[in-house]
């Protein structure tokens, strides 16, 4: 009996794993295929919501940056996107020089922002376009552009997700 008790939760265990793993894939599943629609998930203190990324948008510009590999690579490029300040805005974020943003792609790669660098004017956008073309396919339909980083480690491609915490 007792014996019998424990494989009954060693089973229960193995299933509640199972459907939080599943969930987990199911949610970032979601996130991709609304990316591919250029529909970016932004988390405010927790909540999700659905923005609408548009090219049309006014505040959509075009800016030069350099991006600088670890290995030594430098490329001069040419970027079309959105400074993230004004999308966390117009989701309705206050951000504050020590609010923290958390990026996350499509590959689970995941990387922090500070609201002092969003609010620095011509850093942190989220691009669509490269040197007049869209995004290379590995690069998916959002990239994250930092120009003021000294390495392109934070550039995160295929971004599918925006995490703001006040
Ligand atoms: N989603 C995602 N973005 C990423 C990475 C990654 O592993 N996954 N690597 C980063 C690093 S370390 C660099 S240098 C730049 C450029 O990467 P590349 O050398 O693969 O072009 O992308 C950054 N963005
Ligand atoms: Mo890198």
């Amino acid at each position: 009996m007792k014996r019998y008790a424990k494989y009954l939760i060693g089973l229960a265990v193995i299933a509640v794993v199972a459907v939080l793993v599943m969930f987990n894939r199911n949610s970032v599943q979601e996130d991709i295929d609304r990316a591919s629609a250029k529909q970016l998930s932004v988390v405010l203190d927790g909540v999700e919501q659905i923005y609408e990324y548009s090219e049309e948008d006014p505040a959509y510009v075009e800016f030069d940056a350099q991006m600088r590999k670890k290995n030594g690579d430098v490329y001069d490029n040419h970027y079309a996107g959105m400074p993230l300040s004004t999308i966390l805005e117009s989701m309705g974020a206050a951000i504050q020089e020590d609010s923290a943003v958390t990026v996350t792609c499509a590959d689970q790669y995941e990387i922090q922002l500070t609201g002092a660098e969003i609010l620095a004017e011509g850093n942190v956008y989220l691009v669509t376009k490269e040197n007049g073309e869209p995004l290379p396919e590995e690069s998916g339909s959002f990239m994250l552009v930092i120009t003021q980083d000294e390495f392109s480690t934070r550039w995160a491609k295929n971004v599918v997700k925006v995490s703001f915490g006040a």
